[in-house]
């Protein structure tokens, strides 16, 4: 029932942001997931995000695969640009659009089953290759739209819903972005809407490959006594390790000035990160040492959340592949075809 669009009527006092828009402009179709799903809760984090950072709906393009996860994008940003893809294609199709149009701000929306199994190459391509997006996963351990298989990334010695143990060991996002190159590497918890507000604006402000791993629980399949995806499981267990303030460059800049608690990160579009210290001798510039902090808390049993690893200096794919400035579909016949002249000294330069 995804058609069923809600009343465009605004509250009178709903606030605008400077471009005019409310909250409401960010909003899309009446959700038809389950009630209480962890999907809906980052749903409502992106809409937020995209409000505070006064985004132009229209510059924005959502992409996603196959499942609970990948129905989302009906659900927010009913003014942007939407490409709902096939089981595990999304970013492919995700990395196409960007070539064809870098003007756009790309917001890749998965689940762990699309993204992990079926998706797992193109995943792990498209990082990468430093295609600048936010790509998000939210992940709940389970494929939720068929009924509650295990996924990929359901832990060994995890049980289904009916008492079955999963025997093999779970694949983590998280550590696989940042060996793959990642410039932009965070989990949180759909639960945790002050924590993942702005990592998701911070994400959209970054200039490369960022992913956030968003641990979501399926209440209809993963959310019982045995999961290491439920509510209650991620609660007990998360160590979040830093937490972030994010500025932009219309908003006053605010920092903590308390010693040896708070990093700045100025990002490529000027927006300024702030970010508070939890975890003792954390640094989120350190890439083998975010990979090492993983490690060590997941045989402790933590769900380490945060901000893991950023590099505001990060290259993007047109960056590496030296394209124009201007967008590729934006390029006439004049600038496409050369002509034979130029044609005849390319092809000389190879013979
Ligand atoms: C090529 C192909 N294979 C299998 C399926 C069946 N299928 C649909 S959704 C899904 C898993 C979705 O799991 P996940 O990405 O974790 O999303 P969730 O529903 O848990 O949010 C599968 C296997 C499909 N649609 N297409
Ligand atoms: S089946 Fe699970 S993932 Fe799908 S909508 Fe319901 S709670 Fe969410
Ligand atoms: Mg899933």
């Amino acid at each position: 029932m995804t058609y069923i669009a809600k009343p465009k009527m605004h509250h009178p006092m709903l606030a605008p942001n400077a471009l005019g828009f409310t909250r409401r402009d960010y909003e899309g179709s009446v959700s038809t997931l389950c009630a209480g799903c962890g999907h809906d809760s980052i749903s409502t984090a992106i809409i937020q995000a995209c409000f505070e950072l006064e985004l132009p709906p229209h510059r924005i393009a959502k992409l996603s695969g196959i499942g609970c996860s990948s129905k989302t994008p009906d659900y927010f940003l009913g003014n942007s640009h939407g490409f709902n893809t096939v089981h595990g294609r999304m970013p492919s199709v995700l990395t196409g659009a960007n070539l064809a149009n870098r003007d756009l701000i790309y917001m890749g929306v998965s689940g762990d089953g699309d993204s992990a199994s079926i998706g797992f190459g193109q995943f792990a391509h498209s990082i990468r290759r430093g295609v600048n997006m936010v790509y998000i996963v939210e992940n709940n351990g389970v494929y939720g739209l068929t009924k509650g298989q295990f996924s990929a990334t359901s832990d060994k010695g995890s049980k289904s819903k009916r008492g079955v143990m999963n025997h093999d060991a779970g694949i983590d996002l998280v550590s696989l972005a940042l060996q793959m190159g990642a410039s932009f590497v965070a989990r949180s918890f759909s639960g945790d809407k002050a924590q993942l507000t702005p990592l998701i604006k911070a994400a959209l402000q970054h200039h490369g490959a960022a992913f956030i791993d968003c641990i979501s629980p399926c209440v209809q399949f993963n959310n019982h006594a045995g999961s290491t995806k439920s509510f209650d499981y991620v609660r007990e267990h998360n160590e979040a390790m830093n937490r972030l303030d994010v500025s932009t460059t219309h908003a006053p800049i605010h920092v903590d000035y308390e010693p040896g608690t708070t990093t700045m990160v100025t990002q490529h579009d000027g927006g300024v990160l702030s970010l508070h210290k939890l975890a003792e001798h954390y640094d989120p510039s350190d890439r083998v040492g975010a990979l090492a902090f993983l490690q060590e808390r997941q045989a402790r049993g933590e769900v380490v959340t945060g901000l893991l690893f950023v590099d505001p200096t990060a290259k993007d794919l047109h960056d590496s592949l030296g394209t124009v400035d201007a967008p590729l579909n934006s390029l006439g016949d004049a600038e496409l075809t050369p002509g034979a002249a130029v044609l005849e000294t390319l092809n000389a330069s190879w013979r």
